[in-house]
């Protein structure tokens, strides 16, 4: 059933299908909405369980007030369980595909052919698709392409942070729980290309599987080009946990990348591929970290790797969840990688380079606002004031006057000085009453005033005297409307 709903909304569900596309089979069409979109519970005895979009079609998905598109539970027996795009082009961008309306997992599957083909969640096949912050997620293949198949196509997958929800850190494009389940032949378990050219960006690969090529897996002839991209915790059960490459005229370059804790093998290269690495981190992959004989660079390789400006150190990875491979105080990683000038921002939008230099890895570390320890103090506020940014302290007094050292980064006073808090250090009588305080260029301060000092006292705003920018030294707020009578003030300090 195809409910347009007035062009808002678009429901596709409970379909069946005797050929190609269980929900709908596209022929030199464009498919759009503007509102809700539900691909899910459709099945096809051929390609394009969800969708198949054939022959010069356009398909369109973004998200809505109502919501972002699903595409979910649909089966197909050949190609593409999800979406099936031949000889078509799509743009999909904040899709959730594996993913059912209240975000539980809910997979696309496909058997496709042990001859080729496949995409658990997506085909491509001779056509052309953006992606744009999509997630692929918990999709089934038989033997190619647990999440994703690329066959005689392009892929762009690039990150809109915009997007990105409020302190969410972890990149916008999202490949995981993808599987390719045949026990002697099942390639790519995250995404698998051939004969294609692939350009992944901001991008989280992880806890996909597949007997070869965990996370992405790229056969000759491909082009495979992996930047600001998370590849963690993928498995193969016999090579190339987080990435491999196979044949000769495939090419593979990961530039600003982390392959870590993959099972056999983190990059692993046969038959006369080419990788190459540049201001990447390989670390703790079971088995290999990288095949001998590539082209690695300012790279921090567990192990070591030779070429320039490689080093082998603890990459110092907050890891507040597991995930979170996010440059921790102090990472040799910071300021060490090679300039990359094509790449202006890390996977979530951050501008490169900050600093003195490129980092290696998927982020770009900025003291002025990382928090390694979590504690809501900023590492550059935590060292310039000789407290350590992966210690929890910020409970401690360690001057003992009356402000814990989370205070004393509020006002921004100094936590090993006893006389340096936020305080109120003149009061002055006249035509106006003048508040003096020390004040801080980083922050900003309002004052406040009641009538009677009491437990339940009302506190007013001065005047105007809100969001007052400190000036370094002693900051004069002025009450140009004082009552005859008595009168307190009160002096807030936030960090802007
Ligand atoms: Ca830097
Ligand atoms: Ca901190
Ligand atoms: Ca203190
Ligand atoms: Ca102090």
């Amino acid at each position: 059933m195809i409910n347009l709903n007035g062009f808002t909304n678009l429901y596709l569900t409970s379909n069946a299908a005797s050929g190609n596309g269980g929900g709908a089979w596209l022929m030199y069409s464009f498919l759009w909405s503007g509102g809700r979109v539900e691909i899910g519970g459709n099945d096809a005895a051929g390609s394009g369980g969800g969708v198949h979009a054939d022959s010069g079609s356009f398909v369109m998905l973004q998200p809505s007030p109502a919501g972002r598109p699903n595409i979910y539970n649909n089966t197909a027996v050949d190609n593409g369980g999800g979406l099936c795009v031949l000889e078509a082009q799509a743009s999909l961008k904040d899709v959730r595909i594996g993913l059912d309306f209240s975000g539980n997992p809910s997979a696309n599957r496909c058997l496709g052919s042990a001859a080729g083909d496949g995409g658990g969640g997506l085909a491509l096949l001779q056509s052309r698709a953006w992606l744009t912050n999509c997630w692929v997620a918990y999709n089934r293949a038989e033997y190619y392409g647990g999440g994703i198949e690329v066959s005689g196509s392009r892929l762009t997958m690039k990150g809109n942070p915009a997007l990105l929800s409020p302190g969410d850190f972890h990149p916008p494009n999202r490949i995981f729980g993808n599987v390719v389940s045949n026990g002697s032949l099942g390639i790519g378990g995250g995404l698998h290309a051939v004969d294609s050219t692939v350009r992944i960006e901001d991008a989280l690969v992880y806890s996909n599987l597949a007997l070869y090529g965990g996370g992405l897996h790229a056969d000759a002839p491909s082009t495979v080009l992996v930047v600001n991209a998370a590849i963690l915790l993928n498995q193969a059960s016999v090579t190339g946990g987080g990435v491999r490459a196979y044949g000769s005229i495939t090419h593979m370059d990961l530039l600003h990348c982390a392959v870590v804790n993959n099972s056999r093998g983190g990059i692993s290269v046969a038959s006369s591929a080419e990788v190459s690495l540049t201001n990447c981190i390989v670390g703790l992959n079971q088995s290999e970290q990288i095949t001998a004989g590539h082209s690695v660079s300012y790279s921090d390789v567990a192990g070591g790797y030779a070429g320039a400006g490689n080093i082998q150190l603890d990459p110092f990875f907050i890891l507040s969840d597991v995930y979170d491979v996010r440059l921790g105080y102090g990472s040799p990683c910071i300021n060490n990688g090679a300039v990359a000038a094509a790449v202006a921002a890390d996977a979530i939008g951050e501008p490169r380079p900050f600093g003195a230099g490129y980092d290696m890895g998927a982020y770009e570390y900025n003291g002025d606002t990382y928090d390694t320890d979590g504690e809501r103090m900023t590492d550059g506020w935590e060292a310039d004031h000789s407290l350590d940014p992966w210690v929890g302290d910020a409970l401690d007094n360690d001057d003992s006057d009356e402000y814990l050292n989370i205070e004393e980064y509020i006002s921004d006073t100094d936590p090993f000085d006893g006389d340096s808090h936020l305080q109120i250090t003149s009061i002055t009588n006249g035509a106006t009453r003048d508040v003096g305080f020390l004040s801080s260029t980083a922050r900003v301060y309002a004052l406040y005033t009641t009538p009677h000092m009491t437990n339940d006292a009302t506190w007013t705003i001065v005047g105007t005297n809100l969001n007052l920018r400190g000036n370094g030294v002693t900051y004069t707020a002025i009450d140009t409307n004082a009552p005859a009578g008595q009168a307190f003030y009160r002096v807030d300090v936030q960090v802007p």
